[in-house]
């Protein structure tokens, strides 16, 4: 008899790191299925490559309802759960959406899981969720200490996939990566910001003395990774997902300046964000001897391929100017 091809549902499939990963099922061959409320951070322009070989529900995960009907309807084996509102500035601002969907849509989620008997549920969680370490890195059993309220929800979600795991048996897996970069990404995080400021004539932004560091993780090694967790992780199990490519901000950014073959002086220190992460680290040992990953790409290669897609898309980056504007008071 022939192996039915497991169904997959991805939740936040129009956003930047979930369309690179229906991108990548569908030149598997996959055909899965996308649950996305398609909100400012949602595009379907990020899929119009594979237009017509997935199956779109445009659906709150809060809306349990709806949520509900779509399992009933689809039958998924497997979600693998993008869906969040992803932006720390964001969630400085206000977090009420970000306790909704990133916590409560989780839960929503799991719920609509255990009813209809899925096989597996990867939560694609955050290396914020350990909080900043100045020296050293952090593995899978550091301790879990948010400093944002995009973490906060990131890491209550986080808990809650691990006491289904433990009170149900909920075959659940958890994906901690690093910050991601590259094609598509929404210009409110720093690297495509700072193109399109670039691209617009303006400075690039540096919050405070540009010292703080970032884990940089080029988004097709982060969809490999996620990929491999999906079909050879073990339940129950926490993975890190970084690059070991860390970077201080004014460093990333004269790099990218080098990249955009723009002068070295098109950024400007600016006040800091409040209660802004020194530093990010992650031991991704576990993921790349266990499951035998490996990133593929350095960060000044896929600055390069970034920037080189981003001077072919401007017309797409240029189309968010007027949000961020205002989002960033402009
Ligand atoms: P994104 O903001 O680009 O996309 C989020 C997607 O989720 C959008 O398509 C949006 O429409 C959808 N969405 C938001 N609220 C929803 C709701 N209530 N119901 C249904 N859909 C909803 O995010 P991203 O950068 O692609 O991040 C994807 C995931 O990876 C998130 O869970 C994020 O926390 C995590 N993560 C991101 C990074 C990063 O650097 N971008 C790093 C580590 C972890
Ligand atoms: O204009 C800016 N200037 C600046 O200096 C912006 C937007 C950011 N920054 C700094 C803040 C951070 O130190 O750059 C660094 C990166 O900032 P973001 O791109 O906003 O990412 P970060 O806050 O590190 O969070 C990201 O990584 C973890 C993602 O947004 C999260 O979704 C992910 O979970």
């Amino acid at each position: 008899m022939r192996k039915r091809i497991p169904k997959i549902l991805v939740t936040g499939g129009a956003g930047f790191i979930g369309s690179a990963f229906v991108r990548f099922l569908i030149k598997q061959g996959v055909l899965p299925v996308i649950l996305d409320k398609l909100t400012y951070a949602g595009d379907l322009r990020r899929l119009h490559e594979v237009k017509g070989r997935f199956k779109l529900y445009k659906t709150d995960i809060c809306n349990k309802r709806g949520v509900e009907d779509i399992f009933a309807k689809e039958k998924p084996d497997i979600i693998v759960h993008f869906a969040a509102e992803s932006h720390v500035d964001r969630s400085i601002n206000d977090a009420t959406p970000f306790i909704e969907t990133n916590i409560q849509g989780t839960q929503i989620l799991m719920d609509a899981g255990r009813k209809h008997n899925i096989n597996r549920f990867i939560f694609i969680s955050t290396d914020e969720v350990y909080g900043e370490i100045a020296r050293g890195k952090f593995n899978e059993n550091s301790p879990v200490k948010p400093n944002s309220p995009y973490a906060a929800s990131k890491a209550a979600a986080d808990f809650l996939v691990q006491v289904y795991v433990r009170t149900y048996n909920f075959p659940a897996i958890i994906v901690r990566p690093s910050n991601n970069y590259g094609p598509w990404q929404y210009p409110e995080k720093l690297i495509p910001l700072a193109i399109l400021r670039v691209l617009d004539g303006a400075k690039i932004p540096v919050y405070g003395k540009g010292l703080n560091v970032r884990e940089w993780l080029y988004v097709d090694d982060c969809v490999a990774g996620i990929s491999k967790i999906m079909s050879k992780g073990k339940i129950g199990e926490v993975y890190n997902l970084g690059s070991a490519q860390e970077s201080k901000n004014i460093d990333t950014v004269r790099l990218l300046l080098e990249a955009l073959g723009a002068n070295g002086d098109r950024f400007e220190f600016v006040k800091d964000r409040l209660g802004h992460d020194i530093r990010y680290s992650l031991n991704s040992k576990k993921l790349c001897h266990e499951l035998g990953w490996k990133p593929g790409v350095l960060l000044a290669q896929g600055l390069k391929f970034t920037v080189e897609w981003s001077f072919k898309h401007q017309r797409w980056l240029k189309s968010k100017l007027k949000d961020i504007n205002k989002f960033y008071n402009k």
